[in-house]
């Protein structure tokens, strides 16, 4: 089911292109002084292989009514999103210099009024709803494009998603594909103390899902499990992908605060040498 549409680009470019994306997402959000630092760079490995490798969308297809669906449900996270779309080309770059200034339309959620981006979202649970009715449209007009959504685990409480996954379950929406960012992490604990939704896979598959686990860090894994889907036909497919929140800046690591925490000038100047120095071990 996997579309040829992208310039094949080597494992090695990518994990290049994540350390790249990771120092725009805090070099925006230090001019920003605003933003969801740490859930963006905890997603930002998956959005790359996603528009890079598997998604069938790009600034010259985006009003076609056949390119693939990408909704990010936590979209508190848009920065991720932000710069992996200036780097497909659907906006200059220059444009996240206004990011949550007065009048921006770079504002701290994802919106229509950014060049690809296809749904407003930010109030938790309502990607996936979105994403089944498009995954249902697709099949009630006999469309090839999938549809992928990105939810967050302190999203999972939230009682739309499960009324949208038993509904996926229902109408057998194999060409719908969500991926959960397993951080473990929401805005103020540990998604186990805030409200426990495990165990995730199990009540997936107990609602029809095919369920499979992946290292949401490691491009090749990514590459591999998403060139595999569907996991099962007549099935809807999730992702359960493995992440640390902050993933790639030491002291952001798998700390709550770091949420919506914004780096000072020393923090940031850290993260940008955490991150160059990562860039010349891959050389
Ligand atoms: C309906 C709704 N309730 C509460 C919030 C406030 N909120 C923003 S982010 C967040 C935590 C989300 O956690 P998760 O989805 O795991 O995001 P991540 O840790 O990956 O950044 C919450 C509760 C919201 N945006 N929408």
């Amino acid at each position: 089911m996997f579309k040829m549409q992208h310039a094949q680009m080597t494992v090695i470019e990518l994990n290049r292109k994540s350390i790249e994306y990771r120092k725009k997402i805090i070099t925006y959000i230090y001019g920003a002084n605003a933003g969801h630092t740490g859930g963006s760079l905890s997603c930002v490995d998956i959005l790359n292989v996603l528009y890079n490798h598997v998604l069938d969308v790009n600034p010259g297809n985006f009003s076609s009514p056949d390119r693939d669906r990408y909704i990010q449900s936590k979209g508190h996270t848009v920065e991720a999103l932000y710069v992996v779309l200036a780097d497909k080309g659907f906006f200059p770059e220059e444009d996240l210099k206004t990011l949550c200034s007065y009048k921006s339309d770079y504002i701290g959620h994802p919106t229509k009024k950014v060049n690809g981006i296809e749904q407003n979202t930010g109030a938790l649970g309502h990607g996936l709803p979105i994403a089944v009715g498009n995954a249902i449209a697709a099949k009630m007009d006999e469309k090839k494009f999938r549809v992928f959504t990105l939810l967050g685990d302190g999203e999972l409480p939230e009682g739309s998603n499960w009324e949208a996954a038993l509904t996926a379950a229902h109408y057998k929406l194999d060409n719908l594909c969500a991926i959960l960012d397993y951080n473990k992490l929401q805005i103020s604990g540990t998604t186990a103390e805030v409200c426990n939704t495990e165990p995730i896979d199990a009540k997936f598959e107990s609602f029809g899902w095919s369920v499979q686990h992946v290292d949401g860090h490691d491009i090749n894994a990514l590459i591999k499990i998403f060139d595999g889907l569907p996991f099962e036909k007549d099935k809807p497919s999730l992702v359960i992908a493995h992440t640390t929140k902050g993933k790639g800046v030491s002291f952001m690591e798998n700390q709550v605060r770091w949420h919506h925490g914004v780096p000072d000038a020393n923090q940031f100047e850290t993260a940008i040498n955490e991150f160059d120095a990562a860039l010349a071990v891959i050389g």
